[in-house]
């Protein structure tokens, strides 16, 4: 009997439990777009407790934690039976990340994590950290997750021991528990970030949205993000990447941008969600912005409002690497409900929800960028003068 151990058993478990069962609450006065919910869905403190600890008293007779969990954040998204699935970016005190799924009955509150992590098989050159996990269901009736395998730059001098090199790695999997390996997306690029699979075939091959960049976090003459077919997943190459949504100079997306979750189809197009970075005095600020395209001719945009959809606000603004909001997970409901589910800075996740009507409403109607001060006068006064007519 070890009641030092007893009683911070005892707590743990407690905490955890409250944790878990807590209701999530809307904000009220969303801003028309989506509504944000009062507490993250899921941080490093909704990691169960029997990964952290050993349990038995004879062998950790303080109850210490043995494996520190720092982060839970960026997560691919799946609705799978009913269940609001969520492949969460967790992140150890080690800050090596892995996948593990995190399970909720309603996408914005009661999230747990299924028992084990998920375990991604190698490839003949292991993956020193991986991240950022796609999910998508695709229509050759596997579940795909396409994440960033990152190792170091065997040309890097010694010296520097930052200098890696991402790809993008590919699991697939029925039923979210077994994962079978394929080998690392091929594509022209030197480096790849924030790869995704699009649901569909496109003349009966894979369509993949691909993000080149010349360095590792320098988009160089590369950036944007891009688009390229491949005959096979199995060995999947891409010969030729289009970039369909460049960076550009002033804008929320000047120094990179990515895509976020694969795409939904709506009737009006391909909606997608992505992140735009530009550099400043503290560091990168990423933001989340939405754009549409063609239905039919996926490499062309036909609505991209300006500026940011989804930027960091209050405590979103802090943590590992503040001033970063990142989505690589949505939801679409049949009734038309959606849910974003975003990270913040690094640290833990959120939900906001909208609607399939709202974000068509969004993409169309929001005026676009046209670059300039000036322009931006012009936007403001077209909209001064139809309300002088209203009100
Ligand atoms: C980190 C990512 C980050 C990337 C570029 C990686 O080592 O794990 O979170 O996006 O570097 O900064
Ligand atoms: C990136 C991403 C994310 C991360 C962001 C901010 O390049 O791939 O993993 O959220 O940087 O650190």
């Amino acid at each position: 009997m070890n009641p030092i151990f007893n009683n911070r058993l005892k707590q743990i478990i407690e905490k955890y439990e409250n944790l878990i069962s807590r209701k999530n609450v809307a904000y009220p006065y969303g801003n028309g777009v989506f509504e944000r919910y009062q507490y993250p869905i899921i941080t490093a403190e909704h990691t169960p407790y029997f990964w952290k600890y050993d349990l038995d008293t004879a062998t950790n007779p303080y109850l210490m934690e043995r494996f520190g969990i720092n982060a839970a954040f960026n997560s691919g998204a799946l609705k799978v039976d009913g269940k609001y699935l969520l492949a969460v970016r967790v992140e150890g005190n080690d800050r090596k990340s892995f996948f593990a799924i995190a399970e909720s009955p309603n996408g914005i509150d009661e999230f747990r994590f299924w028992d084990e992590p998920v375990v991604i098989p190698q490839t003949s050159e292991p993956d020193t950290n991986v991240y950022d996990i796609r999910l998508v269901q695709h229509e050759d009736g596997w579940i795909y997750g396409l994440f960033c395998t990152e190792r170091r730059d065997p040309a890097a001098p010694e010296g520097d021991q930052s200098a890696a090199i991402a790809q993008c790695g590919i699991v697939r999997t029925k039923d979210l528990k077994q994962w079978e390996r394929l080998p690392d997306l091929v594509t022209p690029s030197p480096q790849q970030r924030n790869v995704v699979l699009h649901p569909e075939f496109v003349n009966g091959k894979y369509a993949f949205y691909t993000r080149p960049q010349d360095s590792f976090i320098e988009a160089g003459k590369g950036g944007g993000i891009g688009y390229g077919l491949s005959d096979h997943i199995e060995n999947a190459v891409i010969q030729q990447e289009t970039v369909i949504d460049k960076k550009v100079y002033h804008t929320v997306y000047e120094a990179k941008n990515g895509l976020g979750p694969a795409p939904l189809k709506t009737e009006k197009g391909w909606l997608h969600l992505a992140h735009g970075v530009r550099n400043t005095a503290a560091g990168l600020r990423y933001v989340l912005y939405l754009f549409m395209t063609d239905l039919n001719e996926l490499t062309k945009v036909i609505y991209k409002p300006s500026g940011y959809f989804l930027a960091p606000e209050n405590e979103e603004r802090i943590g590992d690497v503040s001033n970063v909001v990142f989505s690589n997970g949505w939801i679409a409901d049949d009734d038309g409900k959606v849910f974003i589910y975003y990270a913040s800075s690094d640290s833990r996740m959120h939900v906001a929800v909208s609607s399939i009507n709202q974000l068509l409403d969004y993409v169309i109607n929001t005026p676009q960028d046209n670059l300039t001060s000036a322009a931006s006068v012009q936007t403001v006064l077209g909209l001064v003068s139809k309300n002088k007519q209203v009100i």
